[in-house]
């Protein structure tokens, strides 16, 4: 292990224990039991803590605001398990394997990953958990605002290469990726998930190693991790060295009993109650956000103002957003800014006056495959999914 680096864990690991420990500022999301400590980890400016074994971290939606491309060092962290690998990952002697129902198993060097023909592909990452302390009733699982998203540029080498290297046998399924972070009990399983071999090889699917033309911090998946373009960000596995191509389909906890969804055309239920079918989760719902002003923020009566936002869907692209001021009777469109391509985040503005008083202004997307955001939330007992128009309260006086 080259000095530098062993500087560098011992640095992380010191930083991480810091971070549990020092009194931090906190912030308050807008629900029940929303406060939270605001903390810095390592290569991480400050955000909303949500848990810290496992360190889960959010992004504040100011950040947002500040470029379409979300920092390195402001993009969000989730964890399912206390054994985060700060000790464990060396980038010399890091490999990855690509072994199962293959012609002949594989192992290869970041060294060599970083030396074939590369990619670049600028798409959101958004957990399929983002804003479920929205949801009413409650469920369980992280209760997040709308943090658990972020855009960035990433570079890597497609997964289909990797797996025509290792050749792929008639009969194959499905592909299984695990990352080098562990249970810290035996009874946890470890964190494991798979996708179908088609969408493996579908040539977008990406073993990325930088972010935003750097290596990609360490709580994002150092040194290497699996980017699925339009997909929710449990398939995005970190850290990822076991690439194991299946003949039977993964039957695990991560794939079997969590992160399934109604099998239905909205993966919602009447709120309360438990679905029949269910099945993974998969692709997102269209979003969009006004990122400009803040719930609550004050502005001048009747002067033109210029309200900024962000969109995202699946990956058909956004046909349009809206605004509403009047409780979405009437709907005006915003105009979209630069396309970024059809995974990224797509910005909007909108110029409005604002007559003296307090004003909600509802955003709406709708994707070119005719998706749109509907008014009322709806519900899942995962808490998954969240996509409802938002609304944002502006003062103006
Ligand atoms: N190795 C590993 N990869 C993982 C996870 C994990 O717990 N371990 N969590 C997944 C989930 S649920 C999400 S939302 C994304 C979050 O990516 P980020 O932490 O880089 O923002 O990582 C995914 N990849
Ligand atoms: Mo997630």
């Amino acid at each position: 292990m080259s000095a530098v680096h062993r500087r560098m864990l011992l640095g992380m690991i010191a930083g991480a224990g810091l971070a549990g420990s020092a009194r931090a500022e906190s912030v308050t999301l807008p629900f029940e039991n929303g406060e939270r400590p605001l903390v810095a980890y390592p290569q991480k400016r400050k955000l909303i803590r949500l848990t810290s074994r496992p360190p889960q971290l959010e992004t504040p939606l100011s950040v947002f605001n500040e470029s379409l491309i979300t920092p390195n060092d402001a993009f969000f962290v989730r964890y399912h398990l206390a054994g985060v690998p700060y000790d464990k990952i060396d980038p010399d002697s890091f490999a990855v394997q690509i072994k199962g129902h293959v012609e002949k198993p594989v192992s290869l060097s970041l060294k060599q990953i970083k030396a074939m023909p590369s990619v670049e592909l600028t798409a959101v990452n958004q957990c399929s958990g983002n804003g479920r302390g929205f949801f009413a009733p409650r469920v369980p699982g992280g209760q997040a605002g709308n943090g658990l998203m972020g855009n960035a540029v990433w570079r890597g080498v497609p997964l289909k290469h990797l797996l025509d290297l290792a050749g792929v046998k008639a009969g194959a399924v499905e592909v299984k990726f695990q990352g080098m972070d562990g249970p810290v009990l035996e009874a946890t399983p470890s964190f494991a998930k798979s996708l179908k071999i088609d969408h493996a090889r579908d040539g977008e699917v990406m073993l990325a190693y930088a972010m935003n033309g750097a290596e990609l911090p360490f709580l994002n998946g150092f040194p290497v991790r699996l980017i699925v373009p339009g997909y929710f960000g449990t398939y995005w596995v970190k850290h990822l060295n076991q690439i194991t191509v299946l003949d039977t389909p993964l039957q695990n906890f991560w794939m079997a009993t969590a992160y399934r969804v109604p099998d239905n055309d909205t993966a919602s239920v009447q709120p309360g109650t438990a679905p029949g079918a269910t099945r993974p989760i998969s692709t997102f719902t269209v979003r969009s956000f006004l990122t400009s002003h803040l719930d609550g923020a004050k502005v001048a009566a009747n002067r033109e103002i210029v309200l900024r936002g962000i969109a995202f869907d699946a990956g058909t692209g956004i046909r349009n957003v809206e605004i509403s001021r009047d409780q979405g009777a009437s709907w005006v469109p915003a105009l979209l800014g630069e396309n970024h391509g059809r995974y990224a985040f797509r910005p909007w503005e909108a110029r409005v006056q604002l007559a003296a008083g307090t004003h909600h202004l509802l955003v709406r997307a709708t994707s070119h495959r005719g998706e749109q955001q509907p008014m009322a939330a709806r519900w899942n007992p995962g808490g998954y999914m969240r996509n409802n128009v938002e609304s944002t309260t502006i003062i103006a006086g």
